[in-house]
């Protein structure tokens, strides 16, 4: 019985991670970015013995096994791998644009890369920090599994302080983008599935005790009250935490219960965050052994009848959808400088706000949109049809947004959770959808659910459209994905369409587009010219103007972005082409035309 209670603890840890040290940026930290020894394994050679068991299932493993990183201890000794001898990737980057013969690969590579002990006090505990891994991680290290991590767009760390050595530890990573039915995202995407360790490595030192997360938020409908908890791990019960904001004259001592205290101050000075004035302040989080800096913003959000407040001032949100891609790299972004190519560009075109599409991006986009005063929705890839009647797969959804929200709920920026985009309603999805949405309030009660949901034309008139998803009714938001002009109809048809909404809610258009080649004109009519996808602008600009409580949009899409999808010769050739920005760079005509709308909005709400 303890070894069946022993084997499950293990199972749930291995497949959980641990748990989520946040504010990474600011701990002491040594990067492991830079060349990992890399060795691609189709056939999963280094992870199976030829009758298919999984070698880090036996006790010891075999040698043969890659995670074991051994090397010929004699002439005579087989070996058939040598992480020494393979060439390298880099960390953080896809492999796909690292390697022309890695471009379309979909499967398994192992990373190797070899460290010192960093710490400077061998007391100290050590972990390593994953940005992200796509898809599916699993992590050694000295040739002991750490534990495996699915999703490929949160982090996750494990603690390495029991197994290090003073030298030449090597920590292997086998990384498996292959798509799956029951992954979140499913095998379905309009998007690049970029392999890889596609964001940093930290190794990262603790104290014996310390600060593992917190949240530090205006409490919902309380503008004077900010509030949250400190979570310590490895304390003495009764350990104090301090809070301190010097700049609102702010100090306050926690007494931890578990590690854990939750806390409540009041102050009638706090200047709120908003995009006029992306106000953050220095906030420090201090225990005996550890302080922690951050800059948070402090704003209210919430909704009225079609209102969304925003310090409890209405607000129209003046959006674009943005990919985790650096067009002009063609490769997926992860850099501080990516996140300000991307958000510079959305500010150029008049935006207050950016759906941050269809997955957790980079933490370096959140903190930039906190500086910037960019409003930010944030999504997790249920997109389409994932497996939603698998527990499983709610299972692993749950999980992504859990490690979403951990990294990122104390930006101010973030106003929406988005817990989909376009799936298909029915039981098992409304279900799925439910389950998602009582795990965000639970984590987070202070910002706005929404999801990006579909519409139909009315039956007897399909000049109306329709939206009436079930799952509207448990939203905050309703978030609504439309093509009229591209998919189906003209775009002359947009300004003809009325809007039946069934719900006494703010609708935010999330998604609307069509597909240009940059430098291809034409008449308006002509598809894949600038002027056609200007022309839809035009059009759908008039008939948002009046489709009811219509409070925000963010059409598709920033820039030009890789898609296996696209496949047609001379014009698409792997690209999405709705982007507003060419992947050369060059901005197309509708980005003015929505930039002249921005700028009327703006006007109009101010
Ligand atoms: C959508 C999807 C988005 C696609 C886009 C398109 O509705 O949400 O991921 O890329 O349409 O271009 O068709």
């Amino acid at each position: 019985m303890r070894y069946l209670l022993f084997v499950l603890l293990l199972l749930s840890g291995l497949a959980r991670g641990e748990a989520l040290l946040s504010n990474t940026g600011q701990r002491q930290s040594v990067s492991l970015n830079g060349a990992w020894a890399s060795i691609i394994d189709p056939y999963e050679t280094g992870y199976y013995n030829y009758r298919h068991q999984a070698y880090d299932q036996e006790q010891p493993p075999s040698l043969s096994a890659f995670f074991m990183n051994h090397h010929a201890r004699d002439k005579a000794e087989l070996v058939e791998y040598d992480f020494d001898q393979s060439p390298t990737l880099n960390v953080p980057g896809d492999w796909n644009t690292q390697r022309e013969s890695l471009f379309y690969y979909e499967g398994t590579v192992w990373f190797k890369r070899s460290f010192d002990d960093p710490r400077g006090d061998p007391q100290h505990r050590l972990f390593v920090y994953f940005g992200a891994v796509n898809y599916q991680a699993e992590v050694y290290l000295n040739g002991h599994k750490l534990g495996r991590h699915e999703g490929g767009f949160t982090p996750f760390n494990f603690e390495l302080t029991s197994l290090l050595r003073p030298k030449a530890n090597f920590l292997v990573v086998k990384v498996d983008n292959r798509r799956l039915i029951e992954a979140v995202p499913t095998v379905n995407t309009d998007w690049w599935n970029y392999g890889g360790i596609t964001r940093e490595v930290l190794l990262i030192e603790e104290p014996k005790s310390f600060i593992q997360d917190y949240q530090i938020q205006l409490k919902k409908n309380s503008p004077q009250t900010i509030a949250g908890f400190v979570q310590l791990q490895g304390a003495a019960d009764g350990e104090v935490v301090q809070i301190e904001i010097a700049e609102l004259g702010l100090l306050q001592s926690l007494t931890t219960h578990k590690g854990y205290a939750a806390f409540e101050i009041t102050s009638d000075k706090i200047h709120y965050w908003s995009p006029q004035a992306p106000k953050l302040y220095q906030v420090v989080v201090q225990t005996a052994s550890q302080r922690l800096r951050d800059d948070i913003g402090f704003r209210t959000i919430s909704t009225r009848g079609p209102d969304i407040l925003l310090n409890g001032k209405s607000i129209y949100l003046r959006g674009i959808s943005i990919h985790e891609e650096n067009p002009l790299r063609g490769a997926r972004a992860f850099s501080q400088a990516d996140a300000l190519q991307a958000l510079t560009w959305a500010k150029e075109l008049g935006c207050n706000y950016v759906r941050l599409a269809h997955y957790p991006h980079n933490e370096h986009m959140l903190r930039l949109a906190d500086q910037l005063g960019l409003l930010v929705w944030e999504e997790i890839p249920v997109y389409w049809t994932v497996d939603f009647g698998n527990p499983a797969t709610l299972k692993n959804a749950r999980q992504q947004l859990s490690e979403a929200i951990s990294r990122d709920r104390n930006r101010a920026s973030i106003i929406v959770w988005s817990m989909a985009n376009e799936t298909p309603p029915s039981a098992a999805r409304n279900a799925f959808l439910l389950s998602l949405m009582e795990q965000a309030r639970a984590l987070d009660s202070t910002r706005l659910l929404s999801a990006a949901l579909q519409h139909h034309a009315k039956a007897s008139d399909p000049l109306t459209q329709v939206l009436d998803d079930r799952i509207g009714a448990q939203l905050d938001l309703i978030g609504v994905n439309e093509y009229i002009g591209w998919y189906g109809g003209l775009p002359s048809d947009a300004p003809r369409t009325s809007w039946d909404i069934g719900f006494d809610k703010p609708v935010v258009v999330s998604e609307f587009g069509a597909g240009a080649v940059a430098g291809r004109h034409g008449s308006r009519d002509e598809r894949w010219t600038e002027e056609y996808q200007e022309y839809l602008y035009q059009q759908t600009l008039l008939m948002l103007e009046l489709m009811p409580n219509l409070r925000g949009v963010s059409p598709w899409i920033l820039a030009d972005f890789r898609s296996p999808k696209r496949l047609l010769p001379g014009v698409q050739d792997g690209w999405n082409r709705k982007g507003l920005i060419s992947n050369t760079g060059i901005k197309k005509k509708a980005f003015f035309t929505l930039r002249g709308f921005y700028e009327k909005k703006e006007l109009e709400y101010r």
